[in-house]
């Protein structure tokens, strides 16, 4: 499976929806609009709306019905990057090559550029359901929601931000990136097969898929970054070799969640060894 062949094939039409998603920049308030857009366009690897989109496709569907989920969890994780960047928390000055949305803004409206973008999320869940899909955007909501609020992004955020310099149990570490980052990419996985129609074995299998393959995304990106000063890492508390041997473990895990899918889930198994064998 060419993964890259596969991101160009299909990333257009993420592009289209996401841009459909938002309003334009010149309505009003046109300073709020162009900071949600800031961020947004041009964005960075769309690997969350590729899992999406791949996992409907597993799971039989053709890969734009789970456009609403594609879309709804690229804006929750740019939300929270904006969040992540303001002074008050990771004091970011940069983000994906440019100005992060507090420098090119200010303060207050990156706050208010994420909260609209986050609340946009669900709107796009809900926006356009019929009789058959109704139930889909339904259970996709719902786990969206479980992974974007406390016991998910955000409380994975907060243990984070306070997380304790001394501590190196890997256990707490992975507890962490389980909510703060794996949660995300599960309800990217699991979204998109809930607008596929999937059944609730299928789900759970996927679900556990998407655990495993966001914990070893958060230890890949650990060892990209592995010299930086972040406190709650697992190459802090690993070392390089066991923090790699770990995320090879997890994936192996993913993959193995996905044996009985057959060949419709090729798409989905590049993206999941893409997801933790990237180099950027
Ligand atoms: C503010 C609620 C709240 C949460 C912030 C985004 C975040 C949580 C923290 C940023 C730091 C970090 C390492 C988060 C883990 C998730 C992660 C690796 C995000 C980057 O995702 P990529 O690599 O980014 O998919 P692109 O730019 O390609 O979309």
């Amino acid at each position: 499976m060419d993964t890259r062949a596969y991101l160009r094939e299909r990333l257009p039409q993420v592009e289209r929806a996401l841009e459909a998603a938002l309003p334009p920049a010149e309505a009003p308030p046109g300073v709020l609009h162009a900071a949600m857009r800031h961020v947004l366009f041009p964005g960075g690897k769309r690997l969350r709306p590729a899992l999406a989109l791949a996992a409907a496709e597993a799971v039989g569907a053709p890969p734009e019905r789970a456009l609403p989920a594609a879309v709804a969890v690229e804006l929750v994780h740019t939300y929270s990057l904006i969040h992540d960047d303001l002074p008050c928390m990771d004091d970011d000055d940069e983000r994906r090559g440019r100005p992060s949305v507090h420098v090119a803004f200010d303060e207050a409206t990156a706050v208010l550029a994420g909260d609209a973008l986050l609340t946009a999320a669900f709107q796009v869940l809900v926006d356009g359901a019929d009789a058959e899909s109704a139930p889909w955007r339904l259970a996709a909501a719902r786990d969206l929601a479980r992974a974007a609020g406390s016991h998910g992004l955000v409380g994975g955020q907060i243990d984070d931000l306070r997380f304790d310099p001394a501590d190196r149990d890997p256990a707490h570490i992975e507890s962490v990136h389980a909510r703060k980052s794996a949660a995300l990419i599960a309800a990217s996985i699991v979204g998109g097969a809930h607008l596929g129609g999937a059944d609730a074995d299928s789900i759970e299998r996927l679900r556990r898929c998407g655990e495993a393959v966001g914990v070893a995304f958060q230890i890949a990106d650990d060892v990209l970054d592995a010299g930086e000063d972040d406190l709650c890492s697992s190459v802090r508390a690993l070392g390089v070799d066991a923090a790699r041997e770990r995320a090879e473990t997890l994936l192996a895990a993913a993959l193995a969640e996905l044996a009985e899918f057959g060949e419709r889930a090729e798409p989905l198994r590049g993206l999941v060894r893409f997801a933790v064998r990237r180099r950027e």
